[in-house]
């Protein structure tokens, strides 16, 4: 992981971690900092106000965020990103556009970095498996990319596939998934100012074991759609398929829609464990839409969510 310049002041330096009160300030004074000393492409530019759409929750540590992940190309277990994904070369790094798109093409990451204003989104991020944390990602709406390459009316959904490299991804040498992991939203969900490509979090670029060099993160929705590491996004007419929906469709619907009330087949989605709580902390309720209610609703309305689940 590269640390973005070594005299940047970390998080814990310019925020006691137990107080958030003035987190609003603090944003604002690491922004500004940010502007002045973070170099490289990826977080070139930050947006120095803070993002009206992040949570006032604290955030979990750089460590817990980087240390407990899914990434299945590199193994099933939790620990198994950060021992693993090391190995993923991620420069040089292109997406692939293409579908029903205006500008199709192969774009370098540094072209579709280079006009985007970066911002800190710090969101709350629920998976499926009912464990959440709250994330400080550094990123762009991806509206802003798929307004670019120009979004043709008769497309209706987004594909996202990421990189695809057994040699690199040992997962990708065996069974269980079909690879190369794939994802996809509606339309109207892409663009959702809720909805972005991160680059990194906290003040670093994108750890490898979160989806380096970008990914997508859509945070009213399950974890597993906010798929890592991206290398082509397709604008389609049909709803694209899914890794989990193929995997398990009984238990892992397209829409994904955070919802205490819909429980997994297994087990209850009506609470979550926050990583690094604590032993005794307790589980949280689950809030409809992971909280993003207000924000996103008006997207399902007339929707039965639990047959659209
Ligand atoms: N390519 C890819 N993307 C993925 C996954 C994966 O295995 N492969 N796991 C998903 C799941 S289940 C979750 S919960 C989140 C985890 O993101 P994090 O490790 O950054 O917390 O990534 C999602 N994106
Ligand atoms: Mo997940």
């Amino acid at each position: 992981m590269r640390k973005t310049h070594s005299t940047d002041p970390s998080w814990s330096d310019v925020t006691p971690k137990a107080d958030f009160l003035n987190r609003r300030q603090i944003m604002a004074g690491a922004g500004a900092m940010a502007l002045g000393s973070i170099a490289g492409p990826a977080l070139a530019s930050i947006d120095a106000k803070p993002s009206a759409y992040s949570t006032d929750a604290a955030p979990n540590t750089l460590k817990e965020i980087t240390s407990y992940n899914n990434f299945y190309e590199f193994g099933w277990d939790k620990g198994d990103p950060v021992q693993y994904a090391g190995q993923m070369v991620t420069d040089p790094w292109s997406i692939e556009i293409d579908g029903l798109v205006d500008k199709p093409g192969t774009y370098p990451l540094d072209d579709i970095l280079k006009p985007v204003t970066l911002e800190q989104r710090i969101y709350r991020f629920r998976c499926v498996e009912a464990w959440s944390m709250v994330i400080p990602w550094i990123g762009f709406e991806l509206s802003a990319l798929l307004d670019r390459v120009g979004v043709q009316p008769s497309a209706k959904y987004v594909a996202f596939q990421t990189l695809y490299r057994p040699e690199q991804m040992p997962g990708q040498r065996q069974g269980g998934i079909d690879w190369p992991y794939v994802e996809g939203l509606r339309l109207d969900e892409a663009m959702n100012p809720l909805t972005i490509l991160a680059t990194g979090l906290y003040d670093e670029e994108m750890p490898n074991q979160n989806g380096a060099p970008i990914r997508l993160v859509v945070p009213w929705k399950y974890g597993f759609k906010s798929i890592k590491s991206i290398v082509k996004i397709s604008l389609t007419e049909k709803e694209p398929p899914t890794t989990w929906n193929r995997l398990q469709p009984r238990e892992y619907g397209f829409y994904a829609n955070v919802n205490p009330e819909v429980d997994h087949p297994r087990w209850s989605q009506a609470t979550e464990r926050r990583v690094g709580a604590g032993l005794f902390a307790g589980r949280e309720p689950t809030l409809m839409f992971n909280g993003y209610g207000e924000e996103v609703a008006s997207l399902y309305s007339g929707m039965n969510l639990a047959k659209f689940y």
